[in-house]
């Protein structure tokens, strides 16, 4: 962002989605009870969370090793056999931090803890059977509950990747909804927590025992929830699993404290476009917390589409998937108060070499720069198409050349 676009507030609408993530992220502390529930086991969990994964940690970037532990628990997999691959002699010392020791014993990790082959759960929990890594064929909501449910109902797990990081073992479905174990949350709705567009890559896999038939958390209770999918709006009676998460915990030989807060997703009706105005750069995150994965750099003037909000992130969209969230204190909207010329990118009133050279920077920027990122805002892109032919490329750099050294 280089012109003067008007570099105005944030918009009313991002302000009041900011306020209401403000307000329901109320701090809440997750018990470590005896009798643990391993389906709210997160990656952030001291117990595990510095478990090293080649490079990297189960915090992270644990979160598909974090979903298979809850798989095999949920499916009852661990077998003898499992038990000795693992290194444990019962079921109740097992944990994602076990599963990740063993793929490291393996050297079954890639640097930074991608998970080399498929194959590799099989061989430590022989009960559980890699059956496919493909993409969900729907893009309505509808549509990618029905093909999940499908999928369990023939006694598959599914493993989806929400937003191009970060995985979440699925535990039902209930007509449109998806309920999830999250590893990084314990929000339980994968619709209200992750903008979910459809066409996700997931793994199917099954265990000793399929998917337990799954009745809807919210059938049997009237005194639970919470969030309706209007933005104002929070009745909080006892449980709070679906806005905020809290997760402290600690370990015997030093205190180590770890707290993720996650928050509401809000998705924008249409996304809106933004540029980062400081001059220190950002991390771009897997999830909306610093606590996550840095997947991008943020710099000054860089634009870019936000397409949902939670607590005080935004979720950067790219043109296929979603790129990762950003903080939004230092991101600004832009708008256009005046119409473009066409070769004026700056809108300075002038077609001049200080145009060609953001379009130069800008075709740079293009072929190192995340899908998601970009340099100019769409009013300026429209305006450096100087030959009018709907794209901008070497093509405009020719007509600005003859334009300007003639
Ligand atoms: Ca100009
Ligand atoms: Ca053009």
């Amino acid at each position: 962002m280089h012109t003067i676009c008007k570099k105005g507030i944030i918009s009313l609408s991002l302000a009041l989605l900011m306020i209401f993530g403000a307000v329901a992220g109320a701090f809440r502390p997750v018990s470590t009870t005896a009798a643990e529930d391993y389906r709210k086991w997160t990656q952030l969990d001291g117990r595990w969370i510095n478990v090293s994964m080649n490079g990297t940690t189960i915090g992270r970037s644990g979160c598909l090793i974090t979903s298979l532990s809850i798989m095999a628990m949920a499916s009852g997999s661990l077998d003898s056999k499992a038990l000795s691959n693992l290194g444990i002699s019962n079921a109740n010392q097992f944990n994602p931090g076990v599963l990740a020791n063993a793929y490291s014993k393996r050297g079954a990790f890639s640097y930074g803890g991608g998970i080399a082959s498929w194959g590799t759960i099989s061989q430590i929990i022989p009960s559980i059977t890699f059956v496919k890594d493909a993409y969900l064929k729907s893009y309505t909501r509808s549509g990618i509950a029905t093909e999940i449910k499908s999928m369990m109902d023939q006694g598959m797990y599914v493993i989806v990747n929400v937003n191009g990081h970060h995985w979440v073992l699925i535990e039902g479905v209930i007509g449109d909804k998806v309920y999830m174990n999250d590893p990084a949350t314990h929000s339980t709705l994968m619709f209200d927590q992750y903008a979910i567009y459809g066409g996700n890559e997931y793994w199917a896999l099954k265990g000793k025992n399929p998917p337990a038939a799954f009745k809807d958390p919210n059938a049997t209770t009237t005194t639970k929830i919470v969030t309706t999918t209007k933005k104002t709006t929070t009745t909080t009676t006892t449980t709070t699993t679906t806005t905020t998460t809290t997760t402290t915990t600690t370990t015997d030989t030093n205190t180590t404290t770890s707290t993720i807060v996650t928050e509401p997703v809000v998705t924008l009706e249409a996304p809106e476009e933004y540029y980062y105005s400081s001059d220190k750069t950002a991390d771009v995150y897997t999830m909306p917390s610093e606590l996550s994965e840095s997947v991008a750099q943020m710099k000054n003037g860089y634009v870019f589409e936000i397409s949902a909000v939670s607590g005080d992130y935004g979720l950067i969209q790219g043109e296929n998937e979603s790129l990762g969230w950003v903080q939004l204190k230092d991101v600004k909207k832009t708008t256009a108060e005046k119409k473009y010329i066409a070769g004026d990118i700056n809108n300075d009133m002038k077609v001049d070499i200080y145009d060609l050279g953001l379009l130069s920077e800008y075709l740079k920027n293009l072929k190192v720069l995340p899908d998601g990122i970009t340099t100019l805002s769409n009013c300026e892109i429209e305006a450096a198409d100087i030959n009018c032919d709907g794209k901008v490329n070497e093509g405009d750099v020719l007509v600005y050349l003859m334009l300007i050294c003639i």
